[in-house]
This record gives structure tokens, sequence and C-alpha cells, in this order.
């Protein structure tokens, strides 16, 4: 059926307006004033309320083997949560096999993506392993439709200095985006040692071992290596004001580097480990101190960070209890698909920066970065129509009963927001209204994502 949304306030990075939205099959086919709906069309009244571009978490882990379990969220809960947040595409990371092709790693999590998806998705890929002809396939993955892969600095699959290296040079040839989880893998070792030899093992050990100058260290080399090869790098979940201050002095000297936060480490500080059930908030990196915290919003005034996910990466209660006497032992990551959307529209709602910006952060420059733009992430005519209207007036409290992933809690429990979707549309059907999913299992597609050449800095 067509939709038309009358009398709303469109939202887009740019500019804010008063208009009516229309959508035919499944794209939007008009914006203006005053557009008469057809005998078919339903109509929904949005006076007062906003119409949004769906986000696009461009960072989350489905049913991702780690930490000795998989994350709790598989693609139909993941997508579901989205779905409830406004948010309307998901980006998910595959993790390749050693000595597998990259095409291959993209299409073995397609399959298991595809039947349960709710709705769209795209891919990155995390890569461990170049050995043979695998930085061959790069190229092919680009041509496939994912365009952006991840290395990890830590972790035992983490690759050497000489991987990244090669890896970044390649991915300037094909068009493809570089991105990196930087921490100092040998320094987190070390300090980790250390504490659970004095016996020192609760959830604050975890910020201890991982703290800002681990993150800013590998922030600076990272960022050195693709300047030395003029290389597009984007930095995954910046936590650390020194890391912020390398990616806006690059930015300044010209060159495309590009960072990503998250709600949580805009939102809590290193102090949540303190706390009873700090394992809940484990992740990494960590959330860190105020500075940090500081140091990111200004980033995101100034225009140096581009975009904010979620890396929504949940495990359930019992899991995170196998770490209450050692920190080593929590499953690194927290549930955020659900909140990343009402959280940053909240605080614009509140005055801290503008709903321009959120659409600017959550969706549009997620699409421009990863080549699905202006199929995603805009509201204009011949997009898709991935759509959420957002009351400005309605008072949410964050509880996990109100939640839909598949996760047991929730580190954003007791939050208020002001403000919060009261519909999403994916592709002009209506997944989520009013604290209901109404979406179908596999109805979400996947999105083919186009290389990306970069010069400087700008989108
Ligand atoms: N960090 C997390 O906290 N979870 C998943 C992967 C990662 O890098
Ligand atoms: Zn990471
Ligand atoms: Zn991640």
């Amino acid at each position: 059926m067509d939709i038309l949304i009358k009398n709303g306030t469109i939202i887009t990075a740019d500019s804010t307006f008063i208009a009516d939205l229309a959508v035919k099959n499944g794209k939007i086919s008009a914006i203006g004033k005053d557009l008469a709906p057809s005998s078919n069309t339903e109509v929904v009244d949005a006076k007062d309320k906003l119409v949004l571009p769906g986000a696009i978490d461009a960072h989350t882990h489905l049913a991702m083997p780690f930490g000795g379990t998989i994350s709790s969220d598989d693609y139909e809960a993941g997508t579901r949560a989205a779905a409830c947040g406004g948010t309307t595409t998901v980006f998910d990371f595959v993790l390749q096999d050693f000595k597998e092709n990259l095409v291959d790693s993209v299409k073995r999590r397609r399959s298991i993506c595809e039947p349960q998806a709710v709705v769209d998705y795209a891919f990155h890929t995390g890569i461990k392993d170049v050995s043979g002809n695998i930085l061959d396939s790069i190229e092919e993955s680009v041509k496939y439709g994912v365009s952006s892969f991840k290395v990890f600095m830590v972790y035992d699959f983490g690759v050497s200095d000489g991987t990244f290296y090669k890896i970044l040079k390649k991915s300037k040839e094909c068009g493809a985006l570089i991105e990196v989880h930087a921490e100092n893998k040998e320094i987190i070792s070390t300090l980790t040692a250390d504490f659970l030899a004095e016996g020192k093992t609760s959830a604050w050990y975890h910020y201890m071992s991982r703290p800002e100058f681990v993150e800013a260290e590998a922030d600076m080399r990272a960022i050195q290596w693709a300047k030395s090869l003029n290389a597009p790098l984007y930095i995954v979940h910046l936590a650390n004001a020194k890391g912020m201050d390398e990616v806006t002095k690059a930015r300044d000297e010209g060159y495309p580097i590009f960072a990503e936060t998250c709600p949580q480490y805009l939102h809590f500080t290193s102090d949540v480990y303190k706390r009873e059930d700090g394992r809940n908030f484990v992740c990494s990196p960590p959330m860190k101190g105020q500075e940090s915290q500081d140091a990111l919003w200004e980033g995101i005034k100034r225009g140096d960070i581009t975009t904010i996910a979620t890396d929504h990466c949940p495990f359930k209660s019992y899991e995170k209890d196998w770490g209450k006497d050692d920190f080593t032992k929590i499953p690194n990551g927290c549930a955020g698909v659900e909140n990343m959307y009402p959280y940053m529209l909240s605080e614009a709602n509140k005055g801290r920066i503008s709903f321009n910006k959120v659409v600017e952060l959550c969706s549009t420059n997620v699409a421009k970065i990863f080549g699905c733009a202006p199929q995603k992430g805009m509201l204009v005519p011949g997009a898709d129509a991935d759509i959420v209207i957002y009351d400005p007036e309605k008072e949410f409290t964050i509880t996990q009963d109100k939640m839909h992933s598949n996760c047991d809690h929730t580190i954003w429990e007791g939050t208020k927001l002001k403000g919060y979707p009261v519909a999403t549309f994916s592709r002009g059907n209506l997944v989520y209204k009013d604290g209901e999913f109404l979406g179908k299992k596999g109805a979400g597609k996947f999105v083919k994502c186009n290389p990306i050449k970069f010069n400087g800095p700008s989108l």
C-alpha cells in the first residue's frame, strides 16, 4: 500500500521544514506541500512530529562467536531491536576464517542473515588472514558489494602491523575503506597479568588494563600508517580524548581520517566499572574518563566525529557473571542497537546538538561513507522509504521490559529520554509502532555498497 505522511517536520542532515512525504512501492516518491492521496493510499498524520530517515547502525555484532560464547542477539533479534529503536539498516561484522576468501566469508554470513533479518543489512568484514592471494579478494568483495574491512590491533585474531599496512595499501587501489579497532595489545596483556597476579580482579581492572593511553597510542600509530599512504582510515568506537586530538589534527592536515564513536562513550564514564554490576558495562574499548567524554562531544560539534554507531554485542547476565571474580572472563560487549537513535535524538531534544546533526551522524554520513547513499540515509525522492516518525513530547524511560533484544539486561536501564520514535517504516513497511514490533522475519534485504574513494576528510 502507498503511504502519505502528512504535515510532519522533515529533518534531513542539512534542513528542517514542514511538508508531506509520499511513499510508492517502498520508495520515497515525493516530498512537498499539500500532496494528495490516491484511492489506495494510507494517510499518516505526522503533525507536531518529526519525520527522519531511519538510522543506520554502522557497527553491530549479531550472533558473533566471541569470548567463549555467541552474542545473544541473532539476526532476527538484533534487527527487531533495531527496528524498534528507529534503525532501518545495520552493518554487521563478518569475521573471516583463516585462509578464507573474503567473498566466501560474506556469503557464509549472508546465508545465516537472509532468512532472519527484519530490516535491511550490509556487511563489513573483519580480516584475520591475508595468506596466499586473499588480499586480492578485497577487490572481489568490493565488486560483490562489501567495500569496508576491519582490522583488529587486539585479540588473538588481530593482525600484525605489517599485515595492517599491506591491507591499507591494497584498500586504496580498489575503493575499499579500512576500519580499525585500535588498542595496544601488548600493554593490555602486561597490565592484565600484573593485576591478576595482585588479585585485582573486579570489573574496574578491565578499565585499568585498557586506560586512555592504551587506545590513544594505537590510534596514533594507525593514523601515522594511513597518513604515510594517504589511505582512508575509519577508527571504530573511538573513546578517548588524545585519539580524538589525533583525528582532528590529521583531518586539519587534509587526510581522509574518519572517526566513529558510540552512545555509551557519550553517556557513561569509567565510573560504571566501580558499580556492583560493572561487568555488564564491560566492552572494549571500555568507557573512559570525563575528559574523554567531553572531548568526544566537542569532536561531534566540530565535525571531527563522522558517525555514531553502537558496537551492539550483547551477552546475557549468566555469561557476564562468568567474570564476577575475574574481569578477563567477562565477554566483552553491550546491547545498544535499540538505544542509539532515541538517545541521540533525546540529547538533541534537550538542546545539546541539533536534530540535523543527529541525522547526519546516525544516518546520512553512514550511508555516504560506506557507499549506500542515496538509496539509504536520506529523505529524497527515489531513496528507500526507511522512515522514522518521532514524537518530541513523548517521555520515555529505558527499562529492560520495553526492549526488543534477546538480552536480559540493559546498561541503559533507568535512563530518561525526552522524545521517542513512535513509528518505523522499512522500505515503506510499518515495522514498529508505539512500542510494538510489527515487522516480518526475512523481510530485510542485503544492501550492496559501492566502492568509495576519498580525497581528504570530507564526504
Ligand atoms: N568489542 C566489544 O566490546 N565487543 C565485540 C568486539 C569488540 O571489539
Ligand atoms: Zn572493535
Ligand atoms: Zn565492534
